[in-house]
């Protein structure tokens, strides 16, 4: 048995929460010192010179490391049963310095910026678990009481044969869980490659865990969360490690059959048959239940419920706002007529097997005549007739990537409709273009393709519609498109895995006109000058940057007659800060407040109604709710409740919505 390399242990810090190291029998402490107690608690330390230090037995160390290793970093690594997401690290003392080790768990990331044997292993994969540096010192101590562990060699449990039921089965649950982040075929944007090669090296077991525990990057707890059972988690954990299934091609004359128009133009009502004000309607996701609630939000009230089908994901008004388009992760595009008394669905068509966007042309001469369709599968966008959601034309969006990489997959992310140009344009997730559609040319070509980044996702308008701001998840990247003069101007690196929604734009005390988006990665609201002409030297680079209590926000959104800019983190880790907002002040330039908005949930995106005095909040939940602010005073006005508010999710104001308000 091998004596272990720290007999005894001190905790030394510069400062707390700054650089620790971990004093070994060679080590010498420097003067300002942290005292902690047998249990790791910290007494003393910081500006105490010449402060004696306690020395801690190395087992009782160990013992408390142990607990917080098996809390914060068993889903990824093991002692001694082989290698998981991250290496065995079975007396990990043995190859890596004690103050090396300290240093890449406390901040992986800031580490590889500054030393060459962390930024040789550093993929992004490892993160910090913002552990306290006598929590990093207990690790450190369990990682070298385990130099004797035997580590196994024994090659990672590879997949069973499953049958052709099963294999159905799990490419469902595959294509409804999973392709949105990881890709149809696996090669991952949001979260990473998950093909065979890379699953295979992890094993059943291992796959198991992770779809169990989730990751902290992102990757949900399903097990855990009760969202798939042990028997789908064995089978996806399975499947995972065989080759995909080739999805199948969807072209015109098959997205015509699945073209149903249940109401012609001529029998449509010329004029709105109802005396509500259908401009001030608010249309909520429900998206489990796939349904589409159209509420009045003058009279807070339910107006319709209307079947659209499976998990819509976002609603888009027609340029007149007449219409609600709905676009649901099947790939179904459903019109709803807000003119008829109560509305209805008036045409639906299937223009892909999975999509997440859609709009309508809004530009001066084309309003309501045409509407716009991407896929996430196949890759390819699908122009529709903007009275009958006839389909008129399919183009294929499959290219190599910016930097010249062949690619099998390429999807359709954000689409936004210009009001100057008849055009759309769109992000092209995997190949890293922003692509110009030009709708007023025969056939609705892809007029131009703008290199970006990797991998684009979601994103909106500047205050003038002239700038696409569009996010790249992969290279922490706000990249901007003058659509005007169709270049790119910027690519500004804003954060963690930025995610802007829509975006919001207002205007700064400091910096004039600005754009703002927040963070999956990190809890951050970041500001980009978004004023060249007003203030050129500040456009199109970060102004300011807001911490936020909590990370995994998806949304934030503001309207220029409100003071606030409101903001949500639905994915945080930590279940209280998934259930609250906070809210920007615009005018003080810093964060006015964070409130619990439910005590279940996940509290998530929100919408103004037209006059922008009033906010709503979803409660994304079995148990939804939907709760409206006065957005003067911050305070609760209503909270809707009720068996119909299943899962609601995103909120779209018609007026807000038809011209781009946000
Ligand atoms: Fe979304 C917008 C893709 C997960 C709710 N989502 C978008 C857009 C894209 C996208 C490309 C921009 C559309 C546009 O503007 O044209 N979303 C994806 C995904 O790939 C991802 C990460 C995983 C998936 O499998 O879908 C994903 N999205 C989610 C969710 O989990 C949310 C919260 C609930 C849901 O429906 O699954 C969700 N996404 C939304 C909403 C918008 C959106 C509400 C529109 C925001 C807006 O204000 O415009």
């Amino acid at each position: 048995m091998s004596t272990p390399r720290i007999p005894r242990i001190t905790l030394a810090a510069l400062a707390l929460g700054a650089a620790v190291a971990i004093v070994g029998c060679t080590q010498v402490l420097p003067e300002r010192v942290v005292v902690m107690t047998e249990s790791g608690e910290v007494l003393a330390g910081g500006d105490a010179p010449g402060a004696p230090p306690v020395e801690l037995p190395l087992d009782e160390m160990a013992a408390a490391g142990k607990v917080t290793f098996e809390e914060k970093c068993a889903v990824c690594h093991t002692i001694g049963q082989g290698p998981l997401v991250g290496p065995d690290l079975a007396g990990a003392t043995e190859t890596r310095d004690p103050d090396w080790l300290v240093e890449w768990i406390m901040d992986p990331e800031a580490f590889a910026a500054e030393d060459a044997d962390a930024a040789e292993i550093y993929t992004g994969a490892m993160v910090s678990q913002d552990l306290e540096p006598p929590q990093i010192a207990q690790v450190v101590a369990y990682l070298d009481s385990t130099a004797d562990v035997e580590v196994s060699t024994a090659a990672p449990d590879g997949p069973r044969q499953l049958s052709p039921a099963e294999f159905d089965e799990a490419s469902n649950v595959y294509f409804n869980r999973c392709a949105g982040c990881h890709g149809t075929l696996r090669v991952g944007a949001t979260g990473p490659n998950i093909e065979p090669e890379r699953t295979r090296e992890i094993g059943t077991t291992g796959l198991q865990t992770i779809l169990t525990n989730g990751l902290p990057g992102g990757m949900p707890a399903w097990g855990e969360a009760g969202i798939l059972t042990a028997e789908e988690i064995e089978l996806m954990a399975n499947f995972v490690q065989l080759e995909p299934p080739t999805p199948p091609s969807l072209n015109l004359a098959e997205i015509t059959e699945s073209w149903n128009l249940i109401v012609p133009v001529a029998d449509r009502p010329t004029e709105p048959q109802t005396a509500r004000d259908w401009e001030n309607y608010t249309g909520i996701i429900l998206r489990d239940a796939g349904q589409v609630a159209i509420m009045d939000s003058d009279a807070h009230e339910k107006v319709a419920i209307i079947d659209t089908g499976f998990a819509v994901h976002i609603l888009r008004s027609s340029a007149t706002g007449r219409y609600f388009i709905a676009v649901g992760r099947d790939g179904r595009v459903t019109m709803i007529d807000l003119w008829t008394e109560i509305p209805e669905i008036v045409a639906q068509v299937q223009g892909c097997f999975d999509a997440r966007s859609v709009d309508g042309s809004k530009f001066e001469g084309f309003e309501d005549q045409y509407i716009i369709e991407g896929c996430y599968w196949p890759p390819q966008y699908v122009v529709f007739d903007g009275q009958t959601l006839e389909p008129l034309v399919v183009h294929d969006v499959l290219s190599k990537d910016i930097n010249g990489d062949d690619l099998d997959e390429v999807r359709v992310a954000a689409i936004v409709a210009s009001h100057f140009d008849p055009v759309w344009v769109m992000g092209l997730k995997e190949s890293g273009y922003v692509a110009i559609v030009d709708y007023s040319q025969p056939d609705f070509p892809m007029v131009k393709k703008i290199a970006a980044d990797l991998f684009l996702h979601d994103g909106g308008w500047d205050h003038t519609g002239r700038y696409f701001i569009t996010a790249a998840n992969a290279q922490n990247k706000l990249m901007v498109v003058d659509v005007k003069t169709q270049e790119l101007v910027a690519g500004i690196e804003t954060g963690e895995v930025p995610h802007p929604g829509r975006g919001a734009n207002w205007v700064d005390p400091e910096f004039g006109w600005v754009y703002g988006t927040t963070h999956i990665g990190e809890g951050k609201l970041t500001l980009i000058g978004a004023d060249p002409v007003g203030s050129p030297e500040h456009a199109w680079k970060v102004v300011r940057e807001v911490e936020l209590p909590g990370t995994g926000s998806l949304f934030l959104k503001t309207h220029p007659n409100s003071q606030w800019v409101w903001m949500d983190t639905p994915l945080s880790n930590v279940v209280e800060e998934s259930h609250q907002a906070c809210v920007y002040s615009k005018e003080k330039m810093e964060l006015e407040t964070c409130f619990p908005v439910a005590d279940h949930g996940r509290v998530v995106h929100f919408e103004y109604d037209r006059a922008g005095d009033e906010v709503w909040v979803s409660v994304w939940d079995p148990e939804g709710e939907i709760v409206i602010y006065d957005d003067a005073t911050l305070v609760e006005k209503l909270r809707i409740a009720g068996p119909w508010l299943i899962t609601p999710t995103g909120k779209f104001n018609v007026y807000n919505t038809a011209n781009d308000i946000y």
